[in-house]
């Protein structure tokens, strides 16, 4: 066990940080053209920051996850690909199956521009199985560049033979485009969602915004083909901006097990979630879809903005859920862009993952959704190393040793004998920032490095030999009773890379907890260029994409770590190297 002081981890604790998402090209809205470098194919790909085991094709730009579904034993998996080089533009439906959410085979792209109502992309949407096990996609096409970003129409495509569980072929019919936009939104209308049915009507919504109002319209068809717009928005926020890929899903109230769209009633809840071009985060909230209205109406109490709960509180964007009839559960597919520049993204040939499908549930208390990895992603785990029962005094750092730390999952329990030397929040914060940045706000001010009561605690992934490099993953804990400011979870790139150029935030979110157990759980999985990390069973998540320059592969470690004055014991910990799956 070693000890150290805020010296011994580099200068990072003199590195500004930045929390202004959108001032940096990494993450910024990427519908802008760069006509020259999106046709640049790499000759070579830059393998060090590759994941080993999250997805991503051979090489090239990939965003946002499209029309996942269960079909005849296979899942499918489109996403939103540009063939020909490793930035955003040319976008086409690249198609992958996989019998286990794990292991991928590549098909030939489904969808590709070809007809006039898709000829200048085909942008992001969902599936829907109709009955009979018929599969339709609903999907986006740009038909002229102006207004930009696109003239944007709604498209159906069917697979050429519904037999064939790979869904190899898929036909996009003469009637298209299905759905037009009206004047006023014609570059900001898109990512229809996965259908459901209301008094014997298939009804569907389109993301959108009126000047800051974000809405998702409310389409109807008998017959899934003749499309009406609904006369009032099926939910609609105030300054917010740009609704892109909304969601729209049953949850239960009684189990974990996941619904299908279909279901309308009972003992359910609904979540509506929007994806913020403005923020780029996924937000969600939880409330009633109202049939008699035909609305969607958030519960009372929920935070229907920028301040609201999100699926991840770190790079997680576009993504889009399903209903699993084999395994009878929600699966969440989200994509995690670079954090890097442009120029980046065209040297290394790659860009974007696809982070782990989360199965979702609503939280006993009803008030938030809960994320867990797929338990398929445990096939993957190799050697094993355990600690049980190990005391962190502040200042100690315990290594894990013994597996491929770079490429892990690692499951940690942490308890402490009380909450009595929690630290006081400090009520300025409140002042100080926005309460949509706040937690990430506090993250970056004081880091690993400044010394608390109960807490920092947690884990160094991809931790350099003499700490110049390591990307925290750990928790605060602020003597605050009664707000949800009590436990905070930071995932700190900032430390991550000796690379300046990088973008780092300091993601951070609250977790919902009033610890009368005394304890916290942790997962990471840690994979190269990513670190995914659940808190509580899933309650709060943040993935962040790091760039380390020496805590590469072998040359990579992982600590558990304390460096508040109250001791806390690592109750137990499981830490695993992971196979590589056959990916794409
Ligand atoms: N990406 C797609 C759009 C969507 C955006 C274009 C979200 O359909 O709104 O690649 O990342």
């Amino acid at each position: 066990m070693g000890s150290f002081n805020v010296f011994d981890w580099g200068l990072v604790a003199l590195v500004c940080f930045s929390h202004t998402l959108n001032n940096f090209e990494g993450v910024m809205g990427f519908h802008k053209i760069f006509k020259d470098l999106q046709n640049i194919s790499a000759t070579e790909i830059q393998e060090a920051h590759r994941t080993g085991y999250h997805f991503q094709p051979k090489q090239n730009w990939i965003n946002d996850p499209n029309a996942p579904m269960f079909y005849k034993g296979i899942y499918h998996l489109f996403y939103q690909y540009n063939p020909k080089g490793s930035i955003w533009g040319n976008i086409v439906w690249a198609h992958s199956v996989s019998e286990d959410l794990i292991n991928w085979t590549p098909l030939e792209p489904a969808i590709e521009p070809s007809k006039p109502f898709d000829q200048f992309g085909c942008w992001s949407g969902s599936a829907t199985v109709l009955p009979d096990d018929k599969p339709v996609i609903l999907y986006t096409g740009i038909t002229a560049e102006q207004p930009e970003p696109g003239y944007q129409v709604q498209n159906y495509a069917i697979p050429e033979d519904t037999s064939d569980p790979y869904l190899t072929k898929w036909i996009k019919p003469d009637d298209n485009p299905i759905i037009k936009p009206t004047q006023e939104n014609a570059s900001a209308f898109r990512d229809p969602t996965t259908a459901w049915m209301l008094n014997g009507q298939w009804e569907m919504t389109v993301g959108s915004k009126q000047d800051m109002v974000g809405v998702s319209y409310l389409y109807r068809s008998p017959d899934f083909i003749n499309w009406t717009l609904v006369d009032h928005p099926l939910h609609e926020t105030e300054n917010v901006g740009m609704f892109e890929c909304p969601d729209f899903y049953p949850v239960s109230i009684t189990g974990e097990n996941g619904l299908d769209t279909t279901v309308i009633e009972g003992e359910i809840k609904h979540v509506f979630k929007v994806s913020l071009d403005m923020t780029r985060y996924d937000y969600y909230t939880i409330g009633k879809y109202d049939i008699e209205q035909d609305i969607y109406i958030p519960d009372e109490g929920m935070i229907d903005s920028w301040a609201g709960l999100r699926y991840d509180w770190g790079n997680f964007y576009a993504s889009k859920s399903f209903f699993d009839p084999s395994k009878n559960r929600r699966v969440i597919w989200g994509w995690a862009n670079e954090s890097s520049t442009i120029d980046e993204y065209v040297k290394k040939g790659w860009a974007g993952i696809q982070c782990i499908p989360r199965t979702v549930w609503l939280d006993p208390s009803g008030k938030q959704l809960l994320l867990w990895p797929v338990a398929e992603l445990e096939t993957l785990r190799d050697v094993n190393v355990q600690l049980s029962n190990v005391e962190l005094n502040q200042g100690d750092k315990v290594e894990v040793e013994g597996i491929t730390v770079a490429q892990a999952d690692v499951d940690v329990v942490f308890t402490f004998p009380s909450l009595d030397k929690a630290e006081a929040y400090d009520n300025a914060w409140d002042e100080t920032y926005p309460p949509e940045t706040l937690a990430e706000n506090i993250c970056g001010v004081m880091g690993t490095t400044k010394q608390g009561g109960l807490g920092p605690f947690g884990l160094l992934t991809l931790t350099s030999n003499d700490f110049e490099e390591y990307t925290p993953v750990f928790f605060r804990v602020f003597n605050t009773p009664n707000t949800n400011r009590r436990v905070l979870m930071c995932s700190d790139a900032m430390p991550s890379t000796l690379n300046e150029q990088e973008y780092r935030p300091s993601f951070g979110g609250f977790v919902d907890l009033d610890l009368a157990d005394n304890k916290i759980s942790l997962r990471s999985l840690i994979d190269h260029s990513v670190v995914e990390s659940f808190a509580a069973g899933g309650k709060t998540v943040i993935t962040s994409r790091v760039y380390p320059t020496l805590a590469i592969n072998e040359n990579a470690h992982l600590h558990v770590f304390n460096n508040g004055t109250e001791i806390v014991t690592i109750e137990r910990l499981d830490a695993w190297s992971m196979k590589n799956p056959m990916m794409n």
